[in-house]
C-alpha cells in the first residue's frame, strides 16, 4: 500500500491534482472537502454543523473530521493505497492519521507539498467562485482561510518533514506541468497503471 497527502493552500490545486493522481495510479482519492460538501448537501446533522465553520472559512472540528476519514479507510480494505486532499489540516489531524494507518501496518509515505503566491491563490480561487456557486469563493472568506492555513494547517507540512517525508513542489505552473512534477516524485515510490 502506498499514501500519500497532497498539500498545500486553498486554491493551491490539491482537488485538481488529486483527479490526475488517481487517474494515472489507481489510488483511493479521500478529500475531506468533498465528503463535508457532501453532507452539507444532504442536511444531514453532521453536515449541518460542519457549514457553520465552512462559511466562515475556518476549520471544522478535528473530531468531525477523523471520524469521516476512519470510516472511508474502513470501507477500502483492498486500496492500492490512497490519496488524502485536505487532510490533514492540523497537527491533531496528522497524529490521528498516522495512528489510523498505523492499526493497519501502514503508514503515509509521502506528502507532496503544493507551493503557490498567495496572489495566485486569491485570483483562483475568487475565478472559481464565479462559476463553483461555493459560498467560501468570496474575498472576505478566501482571506480567512488563507489565515487560518498559516495558523493551524502550515504547521503539519514540519510535522511530515521532520519525518522526511516532505517534499515541496512548485504549484504556479499550468495544471500539466505541476502534474508532471508531482509524478516525478510519486514514481520513486510507486509506478503508474496503464
Ligand atoms: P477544500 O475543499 O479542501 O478546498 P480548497 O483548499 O479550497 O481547494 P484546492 O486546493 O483543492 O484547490 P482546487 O484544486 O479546487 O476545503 C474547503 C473547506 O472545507 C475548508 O476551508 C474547511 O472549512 C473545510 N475542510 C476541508 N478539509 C478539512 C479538514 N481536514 N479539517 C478541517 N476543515 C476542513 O483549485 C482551485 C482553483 O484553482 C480551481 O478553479 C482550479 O481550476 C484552479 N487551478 C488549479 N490548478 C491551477 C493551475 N495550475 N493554474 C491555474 N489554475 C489552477
Amino acid at each position: 500500500m502506498f499514501n500519500l497527502i497532497l498539500f498545500g493552500p486553498p486554491g493551491s490545486g490539491k482537488g485538481t491534482q488529486s483527479t490526475n493522481i488517481v487517474r494515472n495510479y489507481k489510488l483511493n482519492h479521500i478529500s475531506t472537502g468533498d465528503l463535508l460538501r457532501d453532507e452539507v448537501t444532504q442536511q444531514t446533522p453532521l453536515g449541518v454543523e460542519a457549514k457553520k465553520y465552512m462559511d466562515q472559512g475556518l476549520l471544522v472540528p478535528d473530531e468531525v473530521v477523523i471520524g469521516m476519514i476512519s470510516s472511508k479507510i474502513d470501507e477500502n480494505p483492498h486500496a492500492r493505497g490512497f490519496i488524502f486532499d485536505g487532510f490533514p489540516r492540523t497537527r491533531a489531524q496528522a497524529e490521528a492519521l498516522d495512528k489510523l494507518l498505523e492499526f493497519k501496518n501502514t503508514q503515509i509515505h509521502l506528502m507532496l507539498s503544493l507551493e503557490v503566491p498567495p496572489e495566485e491563490l486569491v485570483k483562483r480561487l475568487l475565478g472559481r467562485g464565479i462559476t463553483s456557486g461555493r459560498s467560501d469563493d468570496n474575498e472576505e472568506i478566501i482571506a480567512k482561510r488563507i489565515q487560518e492555513y498559516h495558523n493551524k494547517t502550515a504547521p503539519v507540512a514540519e510535522y511530515y518533514n521532520s519525518f522526511s517525508k516532505l517534499e515541496r513542489v512548485k504549484g504556479d505552473n499550468t495544471i500539466e506541468d505541476t502534474f508532471r512534477l508531482l509524478t516525478r516524485e510519486i514514481d520513486k515510490y510507486l509506478l503508474p497503471v496503464e
